[in-house]
């Protein structure tokens, strides 16, 4: 047994859709006009909207309206043979069970199917029933509930009244919606001649000396690019050798700065390079003392662009705290690390929102260099839905 909503432009419309859809025994569950505000505020449209279910047993679907005219309320049919059959006593006896098992457990089904919509009812009054599974993906994801009201609510007012029909037309509105919630950056730009500083900053253990490795790596073995190296990160030995390590491994020159006052003589000490990338200590986002001596060195390197990294595997309000705290630092961009080990990825859209900077980079895997690729909305998007897997 199916329930669904139609919405059209006619109530003649949606019942040809719900006959055609659901068949002639069609019953109608209710039926009301809605109102839409167009989008940006473009006048209202008005809609019929229908709600109707495939079959019902007799006795309740007597009750209903139905599309081949069924009699509805007072004039209840009884079953066949209903008026003749014995009460069963103490329980009900195998014929009775074989008559009206099947009806009774249909009946539960559309019981239960009402009862969770009556619960999304609740949160979101007039939302069709085509978008009902959209949202539950939505909160499964991990999207925050005020998010994912906003989503479904946009999606429902930008779909024509025949796409609630096709699956994948709803799929592919709530991919975009979702999208458009992604701001992305272009990929960073090396151009011979000219040295940028790019400075990666961000809580510890995120993959901020992995990301500058692969992206070091990258720029210079697939775009010939002069790379160097700086790190500010000496608060552990072992951070500095493993800098040290993919520096030899890539054969870059690297330059270790202990104060800020070292910066610019590091930098010059590169040489003529292209691209330089500031590796930094990982500082905790409670750590405000620490992020403020990251903005000193940060100020004497004049970096022409910092990406703050965050991991994809961190909690909702971590992500949210290390957004908070390092906008102490100046951040231009944002790099998602470890998509390959998170569960979910909705905390991350909330996340994007709250910090309203573009996305640059995703890295999916330990493997440098491979393991990096340039932010796309739409991929983001899809794998946030889960309507794809990393390659
Ligand atoms: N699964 C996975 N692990 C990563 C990724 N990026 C970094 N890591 C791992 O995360 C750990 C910490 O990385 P590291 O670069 O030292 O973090 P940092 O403290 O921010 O510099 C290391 O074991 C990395 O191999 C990624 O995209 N996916
Ligand atoms: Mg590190």
């Amino acid at each position: 047994m199916r329930s669904k909503t139609y919405r059209a432009k006619t109530m003649k419309e949606a019942l040809t859709r719900v006959r055609r859809d659901l068949g002639g025994d069609a019953v109608i569950l209710a039926a009301r006009e809605v109102r839409r505000r167009r989008l940006f505020g473009l006048g209202v449209r008005a809609l019929v909207e229908v709600t109707a279910t495939d079959q019902m047993p007799p006795e309740v679907a007597a009750s209903g309206l139905s599309t081949s005219a069924a009699p509805s309320g007072a004039d209840r049919a009884r079953p066949e043979g209903g008026a003749t059959d014995p009460v069963p006593s103490p329980g009900p006896s195998p014929a009775l069970r074989a008559r009206f098992g099947e009806p009774l457990s249909r009946l539960h089904a559309m019981v239960e199917t009402l009862s969770r919509q009556g619960r999304i009812d609740h949160l979101l009054p007039d939302l069709p029933a085509e978008l009902v599974p959209i949202y539950s993906q939505l909160i499964e994801s991990d999207v925050p509930e005020v998010l994912a009201r906003r989503l479904v609510r946009h999606i429902d007012e930008s779909l024509e009244p025949d796409q609630f029909d096709h699956p994948e037309s709803i799929r592919a509105a709530l991919c975009q919606a979702v999208a458009e919630c992604i701001p992305v950056a272009p990929p960073i730009q090396a151009v011979a001649g000219t040295r940028r500083v790019v400075a990666l900053v961000g809580p510890t253990g995120v993959g901020k000396t992995t990301t500058v490795a692969k992206l070091a790596a990258n720029f210079k073995l697939a775009h010939g690019a002069r790379v160097g190296l700086v790190t500010v990160d000496t608060y552990r030995i072992a951070a500095v050798e493993q800098l040290k390590t993919y520096a030899e491994i890539i054969d870059l020159p690297l330059a270790v700065v202990n104060d800020p006052s070292e910066m610019t003589r590091a930098l010059d000490e590169l040489g003529p390079v292209d691209l330089v990338f500031i590796d930094t200590a990982g500082r905790s986002p409670r750590d405000e003392v620490k992020i403020r001596e990251l903005a000193e060195f940060l100020l004497q390197a004049r970096p022409d662009q910092v990406h703050l990294v965050l991991s994809a595997v961190a909690g909702q309000r971590s992500l949210r705290a290390a957004v908070d705290r390092f906008a102490m630092v100046q951040v231009d961009r944002l790099i998602l690390t470890k998509l390959d080990e998170a569960d979910s990825l909705g905390g991350v859209l909330a996340v994007l929102g709250l910090s309203s900077r573009p996305v640059s980079y995703l890295t999916t895997g330990q493997a440098v260099p491979d393991d990096i690729e340039p932010a796309d909305r739409l991929r983001l998007a899809r794998l946030i839905l889960r309507q794809e897997e990393l390659a």
